[in-house]
């Protein structure tokens, strides 16, 4: 049973917090980034906070991480140019702020760097 403090993402999946969510499925949910880092910066999430990273939910549940790929893929043919980068920033020394697993969906960008 996962008995952490909800995460900043649980507390916008129970509508806690406000969000552009737009994709609300049973396990994954995708909203835009608060700081968008290209035209296109979408965050997809599983609905579950038991995951801290992407390493950690490819060992525990890669049919989930799998969804997500997809998920991420759908929504970039959606919102975006059709190509896109996925992130997944992984430790706080690459970047990674929010500990519940998600993936950065960039799109529309094709001439700007990753950097923040
Ligand atoms: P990361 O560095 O990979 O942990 O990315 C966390 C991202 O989450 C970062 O790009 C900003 C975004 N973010 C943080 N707080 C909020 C929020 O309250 N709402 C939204 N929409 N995005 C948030």
């Amino acid at each position: 049973m996962d008995t952490a403090e909800p995460s900043i993402f649980s507390r916008i999946i129970a509508r806690e917090i406000p969000a552009d969510i737009v994709y609300d499925g049973e396990r994954i949910v995708a909203f835009r980034d608060i700081a968008p880092k290209a035209p296109v910066h979408l965050l997809v999430v599983p609905k579950t906070q038991e995951y801290r990273d992407v390493v950690e939910l490819a060992a525990g549940d890669p049919e989930l991480l799998a969804e997500l790929v997809a998920t991420a893929k759908r929504l970039a043919d959606e919102h975006g140019a059709g190509d896109f980068r996925l992130v997944f920033n992984t430790g706080a020394g690459a970047g990674q702020t929010v500990f519940h697993v998600h993936a950065h969906v960039l799109s529309g960008d094709a001439e700007r760097p990753l950097e923040e």
